[in-house]
C-alpha cells in the first residue's frame, strides 16, 4: 500500500512510483468512474464551472435503508465515547492502517486522539461507522467522517471530513472500501450535506492538490537506526548529530503555550491567515478551542505574546502521531510530530518553526513533519527538512475546482 505514511526520500522507489503515478491516470476506476468527482477526462476542460458537480437532491430520496454488505458482515455505529468501542477501533487501526510503501512502519493513532479527531462541534455519532463480522462480533472495517465548513475562493462550503477508512488485511480487495464509501456519502446526505473532502496516498479521480511531506530529524541516531533515514554520503552519525542540534529553549521572547483565554485572539489570527489560501477551512471560535487548544499528547500549540503590548502575534501547533515500528529489536514506537496550523505576523516564520522545533524536541519527539502547504516552503530547506517518499493527495468530493492548486494555495491540513 502506497499511502500517506512517508519516510525520508529513497530515491530508486520513488522514481518507480512517480512514473507508476503519471501512467494511473489511464487506469480504470470501476468505482470512482461512477462518483460525483472531478474525473481524469476533464482534466483541463475549461469549459466546466467551479462548484458542485450534481446538485443536492430532496431528503426524501435519500435512501433510508444502509447499502447491503456481503452477508458474513453487518453494520455498526462505534460509539468513540465508550471505552470498549474505542479500544475496538484503536486496534484494528493499530494493526491495519497506513503503512508506508516498504511496510517498515505502521500509523498507530492513539485512543485520546481518535477522540478528539472525531468529537469537533456538531460531530454525528453516525458517521463512525465500523463493519463487523457476524458470527465472531470482530470488528474488520471502519470510515468516518465529520463536519466542517472549507471555503473554496469566496464559497465556505458544509462539508464532511472522510478520514480513518480502513479494511482489515485478510478481507482487502474484496470491493468493501466502496460500499463504506457509499454509506458514509449516505449517511452524511440525511443531515443535508452534499460535499466532502479527504487525502489519500493513492492517485484516485482527481486530486485538488498534490503535496510532498517533509521530515525533520530531531532524535537522528533513533531514525537511522530503525530505517526512517539514512546517513548522509560523507556523513558520520556525530557529523549527522551535530547537524540537527537545536537550543535547549525556544528563542522568541513571549513564546509560551496556548491556553483557553487566548481562543478569541487566535481565531482572530488564523481567520485573517488563511483568508489568503484557495481551499481553507472557516474556522469559528469552537472550532479553535476544539481542533488548537492543547491536549495532552494529541495537539500542541503555542504563540508569541509581545512583552511590552501583550498582543498575540504569532502562533505554531503541531499533532502528535506516532508509529508502530515494524520488526526492530531496539525500539517499536517512532514519536511524529505533524505540523498543523502556524501564523507569523511578526516573528519571523522561520524562527517561529525553530522554536516549535525546539519544543518538540523537548518533548521528546523524534522527528517533525509538514506538508509543503500554505508557507511551508519558506522554511523547509532551512530548517533542515527533508523531503519525504511519498506524496498525500486532496480531494472534494462532488465539487470541482476548475484547475489543480499549488499546495502553496492549500490551507488545510486533515489528520
Ligand atoms: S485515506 C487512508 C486509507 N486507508 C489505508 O490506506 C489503510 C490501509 N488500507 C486499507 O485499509 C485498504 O486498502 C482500503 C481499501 C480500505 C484503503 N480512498 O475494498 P477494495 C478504492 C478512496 O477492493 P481494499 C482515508 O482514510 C480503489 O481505488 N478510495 O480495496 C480517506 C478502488 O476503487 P476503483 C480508495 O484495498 C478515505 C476500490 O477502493 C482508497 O480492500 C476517503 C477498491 O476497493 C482510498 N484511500 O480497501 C474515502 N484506497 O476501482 C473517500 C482504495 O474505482 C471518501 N480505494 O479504483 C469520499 C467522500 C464520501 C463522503 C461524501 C459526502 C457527500
Amino acid at each position: 500500500e502506497v499511502d500517506h505514511l512517508t519516510k525520508d526520500d529513497s530515491s530508486l522507489e520513488s522514481i518507480v512510483r512517480r512514473f507508476q503515478d503519471s501512467v494511473s491516470v489511464s487506469k480504470k476506476h470501476k468505482f470512482w468512474e461512477t462518483q460525483p468527482v472531478g474525473q481524469f477526462k476533464d482534466v483541463g476542460d475549461t469549459s466546466l464551472s467551479e462548484g458542485p458537480i450534481e446538485p443536492p437532491t430532496p431528503l426524501s430520496e435519500v435512501k433510508q435503508e444502509p447499502y447491503n454488505l456481503p452477508s458474513p458482515y453487518e453494520w455498526t455505529t462505534c460509539d468513540m465515547d465508550s471505552e470498549e468501542s474505542c479500544n475496538e477501533v484503536y486496534n484494528l487501526l493499530k494493526n491495519n492502517y497506513v503503512e508506508d510503501d516498504e511496510n517498515m512502519f505502521r500509523f498507530n493513532y492513539s485512543k485520546e486522539f481518535l477522540r478528539w479527531a472525531l468529537h469537533p462541534p456538531g460531530y454525528y455519532r453516525s458517521w463512525h461507522i465500523g463493519v463487523r463480522a457476524k458470527e465472531s462480533k470482530k470488528l474488520v472495517a471502519f470510515i468516518t467522517g465529520v463536519p466542517a465548513r472549507i471555503r473554496v475562493r469566496d464559497e465556505v462550503v458544509k462539508m464532511a471530513e472522510i478520514n480513518f477508512l480502513c479494511v482489515h488485511k485478510k478481507l482487502r480487495s474484496k470491493r468493501l472500501a466502496p460500499v463504506m464509501i457509499k454509506e458514509v456519502t449516505r449517511r452524511v446526505h440525511l443531515e443535508n450535506i452534499w460535499q466532502a473532502a479527504y487525502t489519500a496516498g493513492v492517485v484516485l479521480p482527481t486530486p485538488i492538490t498534490t503535496c510532498q511531506y517533509w521530515h525533520r530529524s530531531l532524535n537522528p541516531k533513533k531514525l537511522i537506526d530503525v530505517g526512517f533515514s539514512r546517513l548522509g554520503p560523507r556523513m558520520t552519525m556525530s557529523r549527522t548529530i551535530k547537524l540537527y542540534k537545536l537550543p535547549d529553549s525556544p528563542a522568541t521572547p513571549g513564546f509560551r503555550k496556548m491556553g483557553l483565554r487566548d481562543v478569541a485572539a487566535v481565531t482572530r489570527l488564523l481567520k485573517n491567515y488563511l483568508s489568503q489560501f484557495v481551499v481553507a477551512p472557516d474556522f469559528d471560535e469552537d472550532d479553535v478551542e476544539h481542533w488548537l487548544l492543547p491536549t495532552e499528547n494529541v495537539v500542541d500549540s503555542y504563540l508569541v505574546e509581545s512583552p511590552e503590548t501583550h498582543e498575540i502575534t504569532d502562533f505554531c501547533s503541531f499533532y502528535t502521531l506516532p508509529s508502530t515500528i515494524l520488526g526492530n529489536q531496539n525500539y517499536t514506537t517512532l514519536k511524529a510530530a505533524y505540523s498543523y496550523y502556524n501564523v507569523a505576523t511578526k516573528t519571523p516564520l522561520l524562527q517561529l518553526m525553530n522554536d516549535a522545533l525546539i519544543v518538540a524536541k523537548q518533548k521528546d519527539f523524534d522527528v517533525f513533519n509538514a506538508l509543503d502547504v500554505m508557507h511551508n516552503e519558506s522554511f523547509l530547506k532551512e530548517l533542515k527538512f527533508g523531503p519525504g517518499d511519498g506524496q498525500l493527495h486532496y480531494y472534494l468530493y462532488n465539487y470541482r475546482v476548475r484547475q489543480a492548486l499549488r499546495s502553496s494555495e492549500l490551507g488545510l491540513v486533515l489528520l
